[in-house]
């Protein structure tokens, strides 16, 4: 029968390691990544065991410049698997969600576990409007707390559910002027990478990513495509890789402002 994977991923300490014991029991399969000595842990999802978990290395970015990065990139783009779960902090929101845009970028359908649900209503700093966020990611978004065991069956019945429909692919759309160089160059990498990475692969090579000189793009695509990423940087006035990290902040600031409601002011008021 069919074999599903899900990639557990996140910031270091968001918990995903507890949310992997949760998921897979004790049907766990650990070693090490070809070649360094992180470890890889996977097993199998207690409740549909053709779905394979795979914990990723905690990490906050999709550059390479870590073999955790390296490890989580790869995995994500080379095997492609059918969906990541993104386990967050949901106590530092705003840092984690740099990372779930990176992961949304990656062309694989994705979950937001909003793990620490528990801590967010002990330390009253904000409240998170869950639904909005899913509604603004168009991704979908759940509440759990996984040392408290709270909501982890129905995070299991979405993944279980995802695996069989065909999800949409959302990433989060930037700036027009950027957008237009990013479709611009995705028209010069078509062809030569699998089509759902295909915004992946514009966004490193605007990124001017190290990795992506193993693509074999022709002199004349090369060119092209520094010449989008040239004069996208006069329109800027910013370095390609600058012009990325800030349209990210941007993203997640209007998002922040939408679904995010800060109540320390408030108690600061009753005191
Ligand atoms: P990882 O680095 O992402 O694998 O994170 P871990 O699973 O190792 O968790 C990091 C720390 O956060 C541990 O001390 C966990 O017990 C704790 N933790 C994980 N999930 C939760 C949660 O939902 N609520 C609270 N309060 N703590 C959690
Ligand atoms: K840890
Ligand atoms: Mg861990």
């Amino acid at each position: 029968s069919k074999q599903y994977t899900v990639a557990l991923a996140g910031n270091p300490n968001s918990g995903k390691t507890t949310l992997f014991n949760l998921l897979t029991g004790s049907h766990q399969h650990i070693g090490n990544w070809p070649g360094v000595t992180v470890e890889k842990k996977s097993g199998r999802l207690k409740q549909h065991t053709e779905t394979i978990v795979q914990d990723l290395p905690g990490t906050y970015s999709l550059s390479a410049y870590s073999p955790e990065e390296i490890i989580t990139r790869d995995f994500l783009i080379d095997e492609s698997p059918e969906q990541i779960v993104n386990v967050i902090d949901a106590t530092n929101i705003e840092r984690n969600l740099y990372f779930s845009l990176q992961l949304m970028e990656t062309g694989v359908p994705i979950i937001l576990a909003l793990n620490m649900l528990d801590l967010v209503t002990k330390q009253k700093k904000y409240r998170i409007d869950i639904k909005k966020l899913s509604y603004l990611l168009n991704v979908p978004v759940i509440s759990i707390s996984a040392l408290k065991k709270q909501n982890i069956n129905y995070l299991t019945k979405q993944i279980i559910t995802n695996n069989e429909t065909k999800q949409i692919y959302s990433y989060p759309v930037y700036d027009k002027r950027l957008e237009s160089a990013l479709s611009m160059i995705e028209e010069q990498v078509k062809g030569l990478v699998k089509e759902n990475h295909s915004r992946w692969y514009a966004i490193k090579l605007f990124e001017r990513d190290e990795e992506m000189n193993n693509l074999n793009l022709t002199e004349a695509q090369q060119d092209e495509i520094d010449n989008i990423i040239s004069t996208a940087e006069i329109l800027f006035n910013d370095d390609s890789d600058s012009i990325i990290v800030n349209a990210r902040y941007e993203y997640i600031e209007r998002i922040m402002n939408m679904c995010v409601v800060q109540t320390s002011n408030f108690s600061m008021s009753m005191s």
